[in-house]
């Protein structure tokens, strides 16, 4: 045995029996350099980790990643908050940080329903605007952000979950104002800002057939219009029992099939049990839900640690299985504490969904996926 995996060994040990692993730093294996030959791994990042706030993020995201993504600093709220002026300090951060560490750089997010002010689509008396002047607003939108990174934000996920699980577009206020063609506007734009910068389309749970399918006609349709469209990203917000293997498969094989690039763009796994019908709830107030819904308060027990370490394991082999075709894992976020995960669905549970625990100390999972990247050298 090398002396890595040695320490390796005593390290997995020291996490599966839930001791602190006291590995110094320098010890640790390093995630780019594992994946390097199969795909970028990297990490949503907020802006504590770069504004110097959460220095021991900004460490670990240095050391172990060569791609991030800005969690919430370039969505339309944040970036572009009053009609007529830009908020650029944060993403100029997180850009400069991506920059300064040699990453890939990814802007998250141009066109989403979400995180977006009302304004945007509306005029002075309220009244939703015409599609001339909607996609006049996009076009100065796009053109002021994307050009403001050029050459620097390698790709844009430039429309963000349009489509519905049945295969249809979300009935947002892009569609009713502009039509069904604000998609290709958005892609139109931005490859105008940018014509180096890569563009994406993002979404969850395209493994699901009727949305993958329609995710395959978005791409066809981009494409027989002659605009660019580099990739599809899924999300990634996956779960013990979900996305079933074989639908997994069958989205990276049928993107893939285009010609275009497959990633995986907010990876993180759910270990918690599923809290959808209390949606919205701050559990912290109730008692009985707490214990329900928040099992795993003073930290996860060896038998859950383990399963959510070979679960972990079990999608990164399907993945590392694609070689060529996934170019990109982002997981989303760099350690548990600050995952958005701790307040979706509910708010106030205690929640393991990444590979960095609470004290930044890598997890059993970490590890694992150092021996199955291994594996498949
Ligand atoms: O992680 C983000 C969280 O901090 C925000 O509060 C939330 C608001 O909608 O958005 C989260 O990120 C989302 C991403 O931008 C798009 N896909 C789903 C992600 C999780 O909600």
């Amino acid at each position: 045995m090398t002396m890595i995996k040695i320490v390796f060994a005593i390290c997995l040990a020291s996490v599966l029996i839930g001791a602190a692993c006291s590995i110094a730093q320098t010890d640790q294996p390093i995630l780019k350099e594992v994946f390097a030959g199969h795909f970028l791994i990297g990490a949503a990042l907020n802006d504590d980790a770069v504004s110097g706030k959460d220095p021991r993020a900004a460490e670990i995201v240095e050391k172990q990643f060569n791609t991030i993504t800005a969690e919430n600093v370039m969505k339309w709220e944040k970036i572009h908050p009053v009609l007529k002026s830009y908020a650029f300090d944060a993403a100029d951060r997180f850009v400069d940080f991506g920059l300064k560490n040699k990453m890939t750089v990814i802007g998250h997010t141009l066109i989403w329903h979400a995180q977006v002010p009302h304004w945007v689509f509306v005029d002075s008396a309220g009244t939703l605007v015409s599609r001339d002047a909607m996609l006049a607003r996009m076009h100065d939108h796009i053109a002021t952000v994307v050009g403001r990174y050029k050459g620097k934000v390698k790709g844009w996920d430039v429309v963000n979950e349009a489509l519905t699980d049945d295969g249809g577009l979300v009935k947002n206020k892009w569609l009713r104002t502009i039509g069904e063609d604000y998609v290709s506007k958005a892609y139109e734009y931005a490859h105008e800002a940018d014509p180096d910068a890569e563009l994406y389309y993002n979404d969850f749970s395209l493994d699901k057939p009727a949305k993958r399918d329609a995710a395959v006609r978005l791409v066809k349709d981009l494409q027989s219009k002659g605009l660019r469209i580099d990739g599809v990203g899924i999300q990634g917000h996956w779960g013990m029992d979900y996305p079933i293997r074989e639908d997994l498969d069958a989205f990276i094989d049928s993107i893939g099939a285009l010609g275009v690039k497959v990633m995986v763009t907010e990876m993180d796994v759910d270990i918690l049990p599923p809290a959808f019908k209390y949606m919205g709830a701050d559990i912290t107030m109730k008692a009985d839900l707490k214990k329900e819904l928040n099992p795993y308060v003073d930290g996860l027990p060896e038998e859950a640690q383990k399963r959510l370490t070979d679960r972990y394991s079990e999608l990164f082999a399907q993945l590392l299985s694609h070689r060529g075709i996934v170019s990109r894992v982002t997981l989303w976020g760099v350690y548990d504490k600050t995952s958005w995960l701790n307040d979706w669905p509910v708010r106030g549970r205690t929640s393991y969904p990444l590979l960095f625990d609470r004290n930044y100390q890598p997890k059993a999972a970490f590890y694992a996926l150092v021996k199955t990247a291994e594996a498949k050298r």
